[in-house]
C-alpha cells in the first residue's frame, strides 16, 4: 500500500498543501537513500526541531520564563533496529562515509565539531540510566538544506541533532522516557559534546507543539519537574530568523559578566529578602521597591566591605573579569524582561498581536540599553525589519553581541520583509545578511514507520 506521507506528516507541519508536499518529497528522498545503503526491510523515521527564542533573553539561568518556538527547520534520523548494541550512521551531507560506535563501550569523543558526538551523547547517557543493554540502529541522518537546522544562525541545530539521535533510541528501545524528563536527559547528554548550555533548547524540541510557543518556567520544581505551557500562534504569521552574519569572539566572559552581575544583585536584595536565591524571586515586587537596593555602579572594594566577593560568584570560582559592575541595569533587565514574557503569554492567547509586537521592541530595547548585548549592524537589521512592511515586531535573539535577530511578520509579506532588508542591510553595513523564514512545527519524536 502506498504511504500517504502528507497525511501522516499534517500533524507535524500543519495542513499548507505546499509546505507539506515539500516535506514529504524530502521524507521520500530520504527513505531512498536510506534503502541504497541499506537494503530493504522496515524504517522507522524520528526527527527533532530547531529553535527560535521569541522572548526571554538572559532569564534562563535567573530562574526566570523564556518563550521559545520549535522550528519547521529539523533533523530527520531514518532508522533500522539492530538485535546488537551497534550504531553505523550516515549523514546525506556528509560524503566521508559512516560512523560506527557501540552503545555500551564509553568511547572517548571524537574531534570538536563530529556530528557523530551528538549522537554518542545521548547513546551512552541512556545506556547508562535506562540500560543496560540498549539496542543499536542503522541510520542515515538528514539535516541538509533547505528543511534542515541551518548550522551556526543561532537556531539549535546541536541539540536538534542530540535531540533526534535520543527519540531515536527511546523509539526503539521503548523507553518510558517522554516529555520534561528527556528534555532534560537531553540537556545533559550535549554536555557529553562539551557544552555546558541552558535547558531551553532540549525543552524547545522535546516539548513543542505545531501552532505553539512554549512558555517555560526555568525554575525546576519539586522531583526535577518543570512547568510549561503552549501558547498558540495566530494564524497568518510567520517568524523570520535574519542572521547579522556577525561573530564576536570570546563572548563566554562578556556572558559570565553578566551572570556574575544578576547574582551580586541577588546578594544585595538579601539584606531587605532574605529567602531569595535567584532573581526570580523579585519579580511580584514592585521595581520602585528594589531600585534603591541596586546600585547603578558597584566595584569590588565596596562589595567586599559588604561581604560579596565577586570573585567566588560564578560556579567553579571563575572570575568576573572585572571590578565593575552594574548591577541595577542588569537586574532591571532580567526582572522586565520577566515580565514581558508573561503578558506576552497573554497576549498570544488573546491574538493580540500589536501587544505582543510592542512587547518583542521593549525588550530589544531593554536588552541593548540595559543588558548592552546588541551591536550597531544588530541595531540596524533590527531598525530595518521594523520599518518592513507587515512587521509585528523584531528583537535580538540568543545570547547577543552579534548572531541574529527575530521577526513576527505577516504571513504574506514575507517575501517583501526579505528583499527590504537584505540589500539595504548589505548597503547600509556591508555585510550579507541571510533570512531562515520559519513557520512552527511539532517538538521531537517518531514521525512514522514504513517497510520500503
Ligand atoms: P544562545 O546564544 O541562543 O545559544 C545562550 C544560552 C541560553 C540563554 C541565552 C540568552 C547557552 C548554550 N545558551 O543562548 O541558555 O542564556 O544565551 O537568553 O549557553
Amino acid at each position: 500500500m502506498a504511504l500517504n506521507l502528507q497525511a501522516l506528516l499534517a500533524p507535524i507541519y500543519g495542513e499548507d498543501p505546499q509546505t507539506l508536499q515539500e516535506q514529504a518529497t524530502r521524507y521520500q528522498r530520504g527513505l531512498e537513500a536510506f534503502a541504497r545503503i541499506y537494503g530493504a526491510g522496515p524504517v522507522l523515521v524520528f526527527r527533532s526541531p530547531g529553535r527560535v527564542n521569541l522572548i526571554g533573553e538572559h532569564t534562563d539561568y535567573n530562574h526566570g520564563f523564556v518563550m521559545p518556538m520549535a522550528l519547521d527547520k529539523d533533523v530527520l534520523i531514518f532508522a533500522r533496529p539492530r538485535e546488537d548494541q551497534q550504531v553505523n550512521i550516515a549523514n546525506i551531507e556528509d560524503r566521508f562515509g559512516k560512523r560506527h560506535f557501540t552503545i555500551s563501550e564509553e568511547i572517548p569523543p571524537k574531534p570538536i565539531g563530529d556530528w557523530a558526538n551528538y549522537l554518542q551523547g545521548p547513546a551512552q547517557l541512556l545506556e547508562r540510566e535506562h540500560g543496560p543493554g540498549l539496542k543499536g540502529f542503522d541510520g542515515l541522518v538528514d539535516g541538509a538544506p533547505p528543511y534542515g537546522v541551518p548550522r551556526g544562525a543561532g537556531l539549535s541545530s546541536s541539540s536538534a541533532l542530540t535531540v533526534a539521535a535520543a527519540v531515536t533510541l527511546v523509539g526503539i528501545n521503548q523507553l518510558a522516557l517522554q516529555g520534561a524528563a528527556l528534555a532534560e536527559a537531553c540537556g545533559r547528554a550535549e554536555w557529553y559534546v562539551g557544552t555546558r548550555g541552558g535547558i531551553m533548547d532540549q525543552f524547545s524540541a522535546v516539548l513543542a507543539k505545531h501552532g505553539h510557543a512554549l512558555f517555560l518556567d526555568c525554575r525546576p520544581r519539586e522531583g526535577n519537574e518543570y512547568y510549561f505551557k503552549h501558547v498558540p500562534i495566530p494564524a497568518g504569521y510567520a517568524v523570520i530568523v535574519v542572521d547579522s552574519g556577525v561573530r564576536h569572539k570570546n563572548t563566554g566572559p562578556l556572558f559570565n559578566r553578566r551572570v556574575a552581575e544578576g547574582r551580586i544583585g541577588v546578594r544585595l536584595l538579601q539584606k531587605k529578602f532574605p529567602g531569595i536565591t535567584h532573581l526570580r524571586d523579585v519579580n511580584d515586587i514592585p521595581w520602585e521597591e528594589l531600585e534603591p537596593l541596586l546600585p547603578e555602579v558597584i566595584h569590588t572594594d565596596e562589595l567586599l566591605r559588604l561581604g560579596i566577593d565577586p570573585e567566588t560568584i560564578l560556579d567553579q570560582g571563575v572570575s568576573p573579569g572585572t571590578d565593575t559592575f552594574y548591577v541595577r541595569k542588569r537586574c532591571r533587565h532580567v526582572i522586565t524582561e520577566n515580565q514581558r514574557v508573561l503578558q506576552s503569554v497573554s497576549a498570544l492567547e488573546a491574538g493580540d498581536m500589536e501587544t505582543f509586537g510592542r512587547l518583542l521592541q521593549e525588550a530589544h530595547a531593554s536588552a541593548r540599553d540595559d543588558y548592552e548585548i546588541s551591536t550597531p549592524e544588530i541595531e540596524v537589521l533590527v531598525e530595518l525589519a521594523n520599518q518592513a512592511p507587515g512587521t509585528v515586531g523584531a528583537r535580538l535573539t540568543g545570547a547577543g553581541w552579534g548572531g541574529c535577530i527575530v521577526a513576527v511578520v505577516q504571513q504574506d509579506a514575507v517575501e517583501a520583509f526579505v528583499q527590504s532588508v537584505l540589500p539595504e542591510y548589505n548597503r547600509r553595513v556591508g555585510l550579507q545578511a541571510k533570512a531562515f523564514p520559519c513557520q512552527s512545527s511539532a517538538g521531537a519524536g517518531q514521525a512514522f514507520s514504513t517497510t520500503i
